[in-house]
């Protein structure tokens, strides 16, 4: 992201309790998903892992808690395959390179995607003890995390979840706490995330919104989803666009679109709708999406859309009148 302008959107728009927890509160999401390694990837997932970035105001300086709801696979909220068979690690990493390293940016596990050095690491199988409850991480110093005060207004954290064995899908959701008990926002933080992998909701009527960031240097977006089961519409709303669709995919496979970015829409959040099918009912569902640049670089999703929500802006979306003779 471009340093100044971070920096004054920042002082512009105050992020509120509702970028502590991830699916955000605006994104309407249930929970995040990820499968055991050994999983169906027609279940939803391609490749068995979700990192999540959060990054802390470099004004906090009290310890903070990362606590992740239903971490164990098992139980009422994740996917069952056969048995409970199904192991995932949570690892969370701070310290130089944990999120500048460009292998922690990209779609897959390659290189050295666990950069950083790792705070605090746990694995959970099935467990009742944390079925529909908080497992916290804590506390950590915020000064652990890799200071990027320029780019994300402080110190940032890198949250790696991976399915180590097993094909079960694991249901989870976090929160970045003041309190190890409880789930107290820090204010001023949020998170990002470059390829995100969620559940939708079963309830037709629910609207679901997912908010890149267009930075100056975007010209153009080619979007990706996974398995979305052609569940329904993925609309964008910008200052200059009103309902552009993306591409949607169907069952286990991939979509792809590409969507050229209007001069005004750089320096502002997109506000990707996420509409289900309305015709036929779609329950469990499990989707991944990320975007790309044009020059094959991963755009980031954040957990409260910077500068506020985009409202479209009839002046600059209209298209010159069909002349009629
Ligand atoms: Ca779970
Ligand atoms: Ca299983
Ligand atoms: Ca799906």
């Amino acid at each position: 992201m471009h340093r100044i302008l971070f920096a004054s959107l920042l002082i512009f728009f105050a992020f509120k309790a509702v970028a502590q927890p991830v699916p955000a509160i605006d994104e309407n999401l249930p929970h995040l998903v990820t499968f055991g390694n050994m999983g169906d990837r027609a279940w939803g997932d391609d490749d068995y892992c979700q990192v999540i970035f959060f990054s802390v105001p470099k004004s906090h300086t009290d310890p903070i808690f990362i606590r992740v709801y239903d971490p164990d696979t098992g139980g009422e909220l994740d996917e069952q395959k056969g048995e409970w068979d199904t192991r995932m690690t949570f690892s969370i990493y701070g310290g130089k390179g944990a999120c500048t390293n460009e292998d922690a940016k990209r779609i897959n596990l390659k290189g050295n995607y666990n950069s950083g050095t790792m705070l605090a690491t746990k694995s959970f199988a099935a467990n009742p003890r944390y079925d529909k409850d908080w497992y916290t991480f804590g506390p950590i110093n915020p000064s652990e995390g890799e200071f990027l005060p320029d780019e994300y207004g402080g110190y940032v954290f890198k949250v790696l979840v991976q399915g180590v064995s097993g094909d079960d899908g694991n249901l989870y959701n976090f929160f970045l706490s003041r309190k190890s008990t409880e789930n107290l926002a820090v204010e001023g933080a949020f998170a990002f995330y470059y390829k995100y992998k969620f559940r939708l909701h079963d309830n037709q009527s629910e609207i679901s919104h997912i908010y890149p960031f267009i930075d100056d240097k975007v010209q153009s977006i080619k979007q990706s989803n996974f398995d979305w089961d052609n569940d329904g519409i993925i609309r964008i709303i910008s200052v200059a666009k009103n309902g552009e669709t993306l591409k949607v995919s169907g069952d286990n496979e991939w979509s792809k679109s590409l969507h050229n970015i209007h001069p005004s829409e750089r320096n502002t959040s997109y506000d990707m709708q996420i509409i289900k099918s309305k015709s036929s009912r779609i329950n469990n569902n499990n989707v991944v999406i990320y975007l790309e640049n044009q020059y094959g670089e991963l755009i980031e999703f954040y957990s409260v859309p910077i500068g506020g929500i985009p409202k479209y802006k009839y002046s600059i979306g209209m298209k010159p009148k069909t002349i009629r003779n």
